[in-house]
């Protein structure tokens, strides 16, 4: 942690979302096959890592992070710099779950300590319902396992705060390659501790979301008909196009897309999924009260009769 530069932004709070979790896949001679060296008794293959939502670059606040594996697992403490727009992120194999340390170390220039996340590792199909798990086995059995987090920085120092607001860009070249990123999800996700019932969103990759404006030299005619054919820069035009997010912001994305479970769309589906809940919980809670009411009429009842045989 550097010595604070700056004095702290007062009465200011930013918030970056990043996401974090485990992937994980059994061997399998077809679709995961056990790469050469891999000792018998491993089942799995698997990948923890934190990263940007929608993909974007976090390194701008996040310089490194120190990965805690089990004990079992040869060297289980690994430091893992920052690359930009690239995932925090350990490809291991292994036959048993368990929790893994996460320590977060921020850019010099917050000053920030670093701060500890915990992230249990899941191999296999797991969830509330038999649906939630049989709807992981289907995914060839990639189990996935992804927390939305965010990362609040409370009035952090004048340095930080200018990189932190210094303007949102758009997604870089990093970001354009096909979904999954760190998590190594390949399809359509079913995440987990949000438990999003929306996230397998459609299928068939729409790569749309990722294009990046550009700017383009046109040709334009002079007043006398001659041609100025000096190329001219259009305006550069920031676009947040099919719900996709701007790099260093706080956005969130619009919409599902695959590998990209957490929206929006899926905030709304959560908050649908409360309200539902809150309804039949409250009409569960009616329908005791009007039990209770009963038997304690009856309760009545049988005093009064027990008096009058008394
Ligand atoms: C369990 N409590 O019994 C847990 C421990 C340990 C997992 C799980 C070893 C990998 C390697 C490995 O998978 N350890 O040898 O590299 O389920």
């Amino acid at each position: 942690m550097a010595p604070p530069t700056g004095k702290r932004v007062k009465g200011v709070q930013i918030l970056r979302p990043f996401v974090y979790g485990t992937t994980a896949k059994p061997f399998d001679e077809k679709t995961n096959p056990k790469p050469p060296g891999v000792p018998d008794d491993h089942t799995h293959s698997w990948t923890v890592f934190i990263k940007g939502i929608d993909d974007v670059d976090i390194t701008y606040w996040l310089r490194r992070v120190q990965f805690k594996l089990h004990e079992s697992i040869p060297n289980h403490v690994r430091m893992v710099e920052g690359i930009k727009g690239q995932p925090f992120q350990i490809h291991e194999t292994g036959w048993g779950e368990f929790e893994i340390t996460m320590k977060l170390y921020y850019v010099p220039e917050s000053s920030e300590k670093p701060q500890t996340l915990y992230h249990h590792l899941r191999l296999h199909p797991f969830g509330r319902t038999e649906e939630e798990k049989e709807a992981m086995r289907l995914n060839g059995g990639e189990v996935i396992s992804w927390v939305y987090e965010e990362q609040i920085f409370n009035e952090p120092y004048e340095p930080f705060y200018e990189i932190l607001t210094s303007g949102a860009l758009p997604p870089s070249a990093s970001t354009l390659k096909d979904g999954g990123g760190g998590g190594g999800g390949s399809g359509a996700a079913t995440p987990t501790s949000a438990n999003t019932p929306g996230a397998s969103s459609s299928k068939g990759g729409n790569k749309k979301g990722h294009e990046r404006s550009h700017s383009r030299a046109s040709v334009s005619t002079n007043k006398d008909g001659k041609n100025n054919n000096e190329p001219k820069e259009e305006p550069f035009v920031i676009q947040r196009s099919e719900g996709g997010v701007l790099e260093r912001s706080a956005m969130i994305p619009l919409v599902n897309r695959p590998g990209q479970p957490f929206s929006r769309e899926t905030e709304q589906l959560e908050i649908q999924k409360l309200k539902e809940a809150k309804l039949k919980v409250d009409e569960m809670k009616k329908q005791m009260m009007e039990d209770l009411e009963k038997k304690q009429k009856r309760l009545e009842a049988l005093r009064a009769e027990n008096a009058q045989a008394a």
